[in-house]
């Protein structure tokens, strides 16, 4: 009897369901580098650098734990460049009796696991990802019959669940949610704790090699990979964040700064969503700083939201709306994606910063994604499938399951308000508000129109004209449109004017950004 256990790329953790109750004498771990997954869409490098070498020292590690490692390295002869190809490969390699699988984190790669008894004529078995908090199954049910069902109510009920940042059946710090005191700007001169930075070894020096002669013509910079690989880099990280960072992270959580990337966010992200870390200990870790009086409740409680409430509720929206999610576009947007989404090369210099820390760091912060990134992509109705496959392309942490959701619902509202229950979309008051940029930017961010107006004032309210029937009477848009009533006809239309003349200039993608072919 043999089992094989393929072990995806984001799965690399060594609590995983599939490694659990195998007895390792019957077993073999199957780990694949194949050139499907690294070209579906043509991922940012030091995304495929994270998971290349993240997957070797993993299998590393599971071969140093006793266990029998089949890995596939890219380039190695024969490697038919799929996981189902390589699933057929090694399972005749091994006689394999058996396959045992956690589920996939993307709907498509989980299209794949169903068809595999089918392919292998073996007996499969497909195991819930227990990483975690909430199965698909358990979310399935709580979002039955609502029309959008509501984050907040969700996060509160897995508070309750799980007992985390509870004080018996009230939350800790008497409230559930202190996001109104996570909102301040960062004072002049404040000291920001720098990321840890890791050394890479000789296994991350091959797969640098690697990448950058396979996939160096992908958007983003390979220079000054600096990311986690291992579990240990990844606890150290996190125990580095929990220290430093996290008792600023509330207050600043939404703050941005043109020379300061990474402020008191975690970073943690992409080391979470491949598996080396798991979101209960980011939670318990975070909660226990609390408990020793080491991190104020607004800090924790942000960060704990993010990740049981938000991080759960995204993905278990995905499971119940997919496939059809990916398809959504309820605003009608058909413009194509600017071609500075790739080059960094426009005028505004929130988008310019944004891009650029994108393509140096294959990171950027959340309000950066939304509020910058996003926004613009929404005001100027950009068509959502493409924004979508820029946010998957260019994030080391993003993979279907996390991105799409917040894309396509939450930031484009191109689901029509499952996710979210009005629009992300601003005009540059915003952004002045909650950064550094305007101040040096070549356009005037007090001004709706003329030639230095800033784009994303005309831009903010010719969207609430072309959408006003959808968006009118809903109560959380009420007062933007009383601003709105009080233009007079005559600036309406100039703001509208300006709105059409600005996004004539815009430069379209080229083609090959995004998958080789297009
Ligand atoms: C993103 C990615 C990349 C770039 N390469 C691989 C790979 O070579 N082998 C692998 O197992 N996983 C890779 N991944 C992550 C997978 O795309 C991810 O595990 C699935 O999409 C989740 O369903
Ligand atoms: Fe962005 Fe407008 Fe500010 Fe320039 S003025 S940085 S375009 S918000």
């Amino acid at each position: 009897m043999t089992i094989l256990i393929p072990v995806l790329g984001d799965q690399l953790s060594h609590s995983l369901s599939s490694l659990n109750g195998v007895d390792r004498a019957d077993a073999v771990v199957l780990l694949m580098e194949v050139v499907e997954e690294t070209t579906y869409v043509r991922h940012h490098p030091q995304k495929i650098a994270l998971i290349l070498s993240a997957m070797r020292h993993f299998a590393a590690e599971l071969s140093a734990d006793g266990w029998r490692v089949d890995y596939v390295e890219l380039e190695a002869p024969g490697n038919t460049g799929s996981f189902s190809g390589e699933l057929a490969r090694v399972a005749a390699r091994h006689a394999a009796t058996a396959i045992r699988v956690t589920e996939a984190g993307e709907w498509r790669v989980q299209q794949m696991l169903l068809g595999w008894e089918q392919l292998l004529g073996l007996p499969v078995t497909i195991l819930e990802d227990t990483r975690f908090f909430v199965s698909v199954a358990e979310f399935t049910t709580w979002a039955k019959g609502k029309r959008s069902p509501v984050m907040e109510f969700f996060y509160r009920d897995q508070r309750q669940k799980t007992g985390l940042l509870m004080d018996g059946k009230q939350p800790a710090g008497g409230r559930w949610n202190f996001d109104k005191e996570n909102r301040e700007t960062p004072p002049r001169g404040l000291n920001y704790p720098a990321p840890l930075r890791t050394t890479p070894d000789e296994i991350t020096r091959a797969v640098l090699a690697l990448v950058g002669r396979r996939f160096g013509d992908h958007f983003g910079s390979l220079d000054g990979f600096n990311l986690p690989v291992t579990r240990a880099e990844a606890l150290a990280a996190l125990d580095h964040f929990v220290a430093a960072a996290l008792p600023g992270y509330g207050d600043y959580q939404d703050a941005m700064l043109a020379e300061q990337d990474t402020l008191y966010h975690s970073v943690l992200s992409p080391m979470l969503n491949c598996g080396l870390l798991l979101p209960r200990e980011l939670c318990e870790a975070a909660e226990a700083a609390y408990r020793r009086g080491d991190a104020p409740i607004n800090a924790v409680e942000g960060f704990v939201r993010q990740v049981l409430g938000w991080r759960e509720f995204i993905r278990g929206m995905y499971w119940v709306d997919m496939p059809a999610f990916a398809d959504a576009n309820e605003l009608g947007a058909t413009r194509p994606l600017p071609n500075f989404y790739w080059t960094a090369e426009t005028d505004m210099r929130c988008l310019h910063i944004a891009v650029r820390d994108t393509r140096d760091h294959a990171w950027s912060h959340h309000i950066q994604r939304l509020m910058v990134l996003g926004n613009f992509a929404l005001i100027a109705g950009i068509d959502p499938k493409a924004i979508d496959d820029w946010f998957l392309v260019v994030y080391a942490d993003a993979y279907q399951w996390v991105e799409l959701p917040n894309v396509i619902g939450m930031s484009q509202h191109a689901d029509g308000g499952r996710v979210g229950t009005k629009p992300y979309a601003s005009s540059g008051a915003y952004i002045n508000r909650m950064s550094d940029y305007c101040g040096r930017c070549r356009y005037d961010v007090k001004q709706r129109t003329g030639p230095d107006a800033c784009p994303f004032n005309a831009l903010y309210w010719d969207f609430l004209a072309r959408h006003e029937e959808r968006f009118r009477a809903n109560p959380r848009m009420r007062n933007m449109y009383r601003t709105w009533d009080r233009f007079a006809p005559a600036e309406q239309d100039l703001i509208r004017a300006q709105a059409a003349a600005f996004l004539g200039t815009l430069t379209p993608a080229g083609p090959g950004w995004v998958t080789a072919e297009r």
